[in-house]
Parts: structure tokens; sequence; C-alpha cells
């Protein structure tokens, strides 16, 4: 299922931008075997965290009005936090972390193929009511977001800002 779906933003990306970016491929092929959420695969803004090693946990509320609370997280270098979601509203919705970039292929995605099934350690689906968390490790500085790729959020506005500072 995650193979099928990293396939399809592959060729999804190479179909809009006109080539494959490389590095993403080449990782695939060294390492097909390897899924489930608790594969730990480096990213741009950080890497699945060991849930031992969380020294801090941040709450994020999901509203109905399209919106995270807070929107701005500020975190250090370093740092592996727990994001504990609450769903406040009567629709699914979700935490997805990524560089601007990227989220935005994704919902591209999610608006062609609402119904498609994407798991990653670093995104949680939360049914309305209900409560999810994900252990995140921050080891790349840099200016990242949070959005929820359901389709019609991201591009309601629900985004959030995630600033990884060097100490
Ligand atoms: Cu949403």
């Amino acid at each position: 299922m995650q193979f099928s779906k990293r396939a399809l933003i592959l060729s999804a990306s190479a179909a809009a931008l006109g080539a494959l970016p490389t590095a993403r491929a080449h990782g695939d092929q060294d390492h097909p075997a390897k899924a489930g959420p608790s594969r730990k695969e480096q990213k741009d803004w950080g890497i699945a965290g060991d849930p031992k090693a969380v020294k801090r946990t941040i709450e994020v509320r999901m509203l109905d009005t399209m919106r995270f609370v807070p929107d701005r997280i500020e975190v250090r270098l370093g740092e592996t936090v727990r994001f504990a979601h609450h769903n406040a509203g009567q629709v699914m919705h979700e935490f997805v972390i990524g560089t601007r970039k990227e989220l935005d292929e994704h919902a591209a995605l999610m608006i062609r193929f609402p119904n498609m099934e994407h798991d990653e350690p670093y995104m949680a689906h939360v049914p309305p009511g209900q409560r999810a968390e994900i252990v995140w490790l921050f080891n790349r500085p840099g200016e990242f977001e949070f959005a929820c790729l359901i389709a019609g959020h991201y591009s309601a506005g629900m985004v959030g800002k995630i600033t990884v500072r060097a100490a």
C-alpha cells in the first residue's frame, strides 16, 4: 500500500515536473522491503523519533474552520517532539509535516485521488472527536510546514509553520 502510493507520487511528480527526484527514486530502490509506520527514513524535515527521547509534547487542535491551533511551532535542532492531536471538529482531519513543495505536490494528489491511503511516521489521521499522536525528531534546521491534505482543506488554509532553529 505504501509502496504503491509512493510510486504514485513519484510518477505524478514526474508527470508534473518532467523529471524524477533522483535521490528519492534511488532510496526506494535501495530499501524496497521496508514499509510500515515504524520505518525510519530521513526526510528534509527530520526523521521518525524515539518515544523514549521525548522531552516535550505539543498539543495541536484541528478545527472545522480549517485551522490548526497553534499554527506556529518552534523547535530546537535535535529535539524529539511528541505531537498530541485533538480533532475538535465534525470531519476527518490530518496533520502532515513536510516542506512547502512536498505538501503542495501531495495535496494536489489528494485532490485527484481523494480516497488514496497514505500513512507515514510524519502523518496523523484523526477522526472527528478523536486524538492521535506522532513522535518526530527534528534533526534538520529550516522552515517547514504542517498541513491537512484532505481534499479542500489545504487550499482552505489548513496549514501551519514549523521553524527548526540551531541552538
Ligand atoms: Cu482537515
